[in-house]
């Protein structure tokens, strides 16, 4: 949150701040000064949430050069490559690398990421509870780095400085492995000092570990709370969910009236010390951490994490209509941590799919990680 006296943040995100850092480009706020024309959203009349009033990013964001799309990131779970051991436990194998990537952010602002796998958040790692986790880590960033895990296991594999391997140097590799315990919602990160900076540059994933027998069926989301300091002033000048500003509000997320869905809620923002999330007309129920099959939290309609807390939402919307969710800060907020859930009746689901540019993939990804133990990684 800190940001120069001389310039405020308003101000920043009118003019953009090229000429102070050269970092960023022409995001702006709408209705603030008109000296450029906003660019319009492609993705169809109808759902320019800035034209309903409120402050936010204006433009679009280029999902193909950043290499990943907060929209499929939404429902993209990987389940590794799955096996047999022979006693029997499912064994699941991923490949994660740690790389140099520029991303977008907002419309125009652009950020010197140190990403997992080219993507920040990095990929959902999605098991099931006692499963055998295997991840071949390799750095091919320009920094060392680590892989830690929130969860169960030996000291050598918690991914830290002066334990097991340590950091990881550029051009090396190495292989982190355990079982996967508790279930629950959870989370990973480089644990490379200063810690601060290799958070904050984007080192960090969902790490979903489902209860042996499943939970209910629901329409799933990942969804981690992060933040941006452009400027590298120890401040964030963006704040999302899923890293690019807004991109929620600009393409509404698409959900049925009735049905269950169910968030997997991670914060992740560094500097600022508590985020929230904020539900607009409805209530729902929160199991802090995941590691209940009961609610910790029955009928709130706020939460709030510190960083690395984490949680599951579940709620249904009732009636059609464009919901917000937000982060109870309004800076937060205007800063790109604001966005819509399209409720919409099961007849109308495909032509909201089509809207915001995702199919039927889509929807069976958002509805098949609830499965019981095992099929999860049969149809990844
Ligand atoms: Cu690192």
């Amino acid at each position: 949150m800190k940001f120069p006296d001389f310039l405020s943040r308003r101000r920043f995100l009118r003019f953009g701040l090229g000429s102070v850092a050269g970092l960023v480009g022409g995001g702006v706020l709408n209705g603030s000064l008109q000296e450029h024309p906003p660019a319009q959203p492609d993705y169809g009349a109808g759902h320019d949430m800035a034209s309903h009033g409120n402050s936010m990013l204006v433009g679009t964001v280029d999902h193909d050069r950043n290499l990943f799309d907060p929209m499929n990131m939404l429902v993209d779970w990987d389940y590794g490559s799955v096996s047999t051991l022979p006693n029997g436990q499912t064994l699941r194998e991923y490949n994660v690398f740690a790389a140099d990537h520029e991303i977008e952010i907002a419309p125009g602002i652009f950020f010197p990421a140190w990403t997992f796998n080219n993507r920040v958040p990095g990929p959902s790692l999605r098991c099931t509870e006692g499963d055998r986790i295997r991840i071949q880590f390799t750095n091919v960033g320009s920094h060392p780095h680590t892989l830690h895990f929130h969860g169960i296991h030996t000291a050598e594999m918690d991914g830290v400085a002066g334990a097991g391997p340590g950091e990881i140097g550029v051009g090396e590799s190495f292989v982190y492995e355990f079982d996967a315990e508790p279930f629950g919602c959870h989370l990973y990160h480089c644990h490379a000092l200063p810690l601060k900076r290799h958070i904050h540059k984007g080192l960090y994933g969902a790490f979903i570990v489902d209860p042996p027998e499943g939970r209910p069926p629901a329409r799933e989301f990942m969804m981690m709370m992060n933040g941006f300091d452009t400027n590298f002033d120890g401040g964030n000048e963006i704040y999302a969910v899923n890293t690019v500003g807004h991109e929620y509000a600009r393409r509404p997320i698409p959900i049925q009236v009735g049905e269950l869905v169910r968030i997997y809620l991670i914060n992740i923002t560094e500097f600022d010390p508590i985020n929230s999330f904020h539900l607009h007309a409805e209530f729902f129920d929160y199991y802090d951490h995941g590691t209940t099959l009961e609610p910790t939290l029955h009928t709130v309609d706020t939460i709030m994490q510190a960083q690395a807390q984490r949680g599951i939402l579940e709620f249904s919307y009732r009636w059609p209509g464009k919901y917000m969710f937000h982060a109870h800060i309004s800076e937060f907020a205007e800063l790109g941590w604001m966005g819509f859930f399209n409720a919409v009746e099961a007849e109308n689901f495909e032509a909201a799919l089509a809207d915001i540019g995702v199919d039927s993939e889509w929807d069976r990804k958002g509805t098949q990680g609830a499965a019981p133990a095992g099929q999860g990684g049969v149809v990844s």
